[in-house]
């Protein structure tokens, strides 16, 4: 459960890491999972996630590489389970201010050690813009998220700034030189942690120095009653019920035919 201080400072900062969500065994089997999986479909291709604009953002980061799977529940229950884990579901339905939580998508990270790209600083409200701007993510953590492996970094309150012109050039970004990824605060989180912040929050992160991988998945998440202003972004399982019910569904969707 979270704590009325923990709301506030979400709802005043846009960002807040939830630590021991999970316990470091759940999060030693998630990232056991995760990285079974980089593995499977490495084998069939090549699944290297960097923005064209991270190797402009960091110095460094010319070689850099991030194992990336969009839609992991579709490859192990495991996420599925994660899905709709109450813990998570909790947190993310008081964050929401809504008893209804609905999926858009699920994204793994693992920044490989001593290569693992950075992200430049960006909003995510340009990739799946919504009316009412309660889109929002949850980053699991299932190793460290160190300094040194490239953790999230944030701009605190930048929630408020509302939706921000961003660059499309190798991935939606805002100009390095306004949002340096040195400006931001850093979020460093350990095995276990989650870290949910609004897509309208300035964010994130730096390379993967060290000499292990950072391992994450994303659960982006979002009030069924906010829309869609764009028919962009789809995906997989995307409008699934994580907690509560779908109060639109029933005028527009599956099970209202014939
Ligand atoms: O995992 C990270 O380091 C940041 C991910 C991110 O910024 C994103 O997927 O939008």
């Amino acid at each position: 459960m979270l704590s009325p201080e923990q709301i506030s400072f979400y709802r005043e900062n846009g960002y807040l890491l939830v630590p021991g969500l999970l316990t470091s065994e759940e999060a030693a089997a998630y990232r056991w999972e995760c990285h079974a999986l980089a593995e499977r479909l490495s084998r069939e291709r090549n699944i290297d996630a960097t923005w064209g604009s991270a190797r402009e953002a960091a110095p460094g980061a010319h070689s850099t590489v991030i194992l990336h799977c969009h839609d992991a529940q579709f490859h192990s229950a495991a996420f599925t389970r994660l899905l709709v884990d109450p813990r998570f579901t909790e947190a993310a339905s008081k964050l929401l201010g809504s008893p209804n939580v609905q999926l858009h998508h699920t994204k793994m990270f693992i920044k490989p050690p001593e290569k693992g790209s950075p992200f430049p600083m960006h909003q995510d409200f340009p990739y799946f813009p919504h009316e009412r701007h309660t889109m929002m993510a949850a980053i699991f953590f299932f190793d460290d998220g160190t300094e040194e492996k490239g953790c999230v970094r944030v701009y605190p309150g930048s929630h408020k700034l509302g939706p921000l012109e961003h660059s499309p050039e190798g991935g939606w970004h805002l100009p390095v030189e306004e949002y340096p990824l040195d400006g931001a605060v850093s979020c460093p989180a350990k095995a276990g942690d989650a870290l949910f912040f609004s897509y309208l929050t300035i964010h994130g992160s730096g390379l993967n120095t060290s000499s292990e991988a950072r391992t994450t998945l994303l659960i982006q998440f979002r009030d069924p009653e906010d829309r869609p202003t764009q028919d962009v972004h789809r995906s997989r399982g995307q409008g699934m019920m994580l907690a509560g019910i779908d109060p639109l569904l029933p005028l527009t969707g599956p099970g209202t035919g014939p």
